[in-house]
């Protein structure tokens, strides 16, 4: 049993007045797991299994790194951005058997934060197919790999046929500084488009 004590940081102050759900998006092994545990202030609620040879034949592993858990049906993590505001972040599974699960999560969510990977860029369509589909804003965010390749934003935007609208940023999911930024980039962009709506 982990006994270890609730720290301070689990409870939300009293003078929170918006609380926000937010999607953390990516095809498999993207960093989203990684992602939301970097930004969690709290333990994130995960639900990892060992990747096993039966999940292999319906899960693409080509181009994966060394990798050996799977969420098998999401993260959990909370993030204070503010006295008032407070994030809460679902990782979401990218693989296509899951797509039933994304009208739950998708219900109450303001946005997304697409996580791309340079290397599988095309594994990232059916993702922000599925976000247009419903309707959900989001913003992109590399999540840069050591061993991938390095790409201008003007050629990831046209390999992804981003709006220029869509907010791009470049992260390392391992690093908080670098996640908050591109949360906050789509924090931002909800704001405009939520000031832009009728
Ligand atoms: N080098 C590097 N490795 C990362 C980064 N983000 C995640 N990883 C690793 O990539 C693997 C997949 O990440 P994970 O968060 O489980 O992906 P998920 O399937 O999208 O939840 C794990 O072994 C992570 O430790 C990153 O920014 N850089
Ligand atoms: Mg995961």
């Amino acid at each position: 049993m982990d006994s270890a004590p609730v720290s301070e940081a689990s409870y939300l102050p009293d003078s929170v007045r918006t609380s926000v759900k937010l999607l953390i998006v990516g095809h498999f092994a993207v960093g989203k797991t990684t992602f939301v545990g970097t930004l969690s202030e709290i333990r994130p609620l995960r639900t990892e299994e060992r990747m096993t040879q039966a999940g292999a034949v319906v899960d693409d592993l080509a181009g994966v790194r060394d990798k050996t858990t799977t969420t098998v049906a999401m993260d959990f993590g909370r993030l204070t951005l503010s006295e008032q505001l407070v994030l809460y972040l679902f990782g979401t599974p990218g693989q296509r058997r899951f797509k039933q699960l994304w009208s739950d999560l998708a219900r109450g969510a303001l946005g997304a934060l697409v996580l791309v990977d340079t290397e599988r860029l095309e594994q990232s369509f059916e993702v922000m197919d599925l976000l247009e589909s419903y309707g959900l804003p989001y913003a992109v965010a590399v999540n840069q790999f050591d061993d991938a390749p390095v790409f201008p934003e003007r050629e990831v935007r046209e390999a992804l046929d981003l709006l220029p609208t869509t907010p791009l940023v470049i992260c390392d999911a391992r690093d908080h500084a670098s996640s908050a930024k591109a949360l906050i980039a789509l924090v931002d962009h909800l704001l405009k488009t939520d000031q832009e709506s009728p």
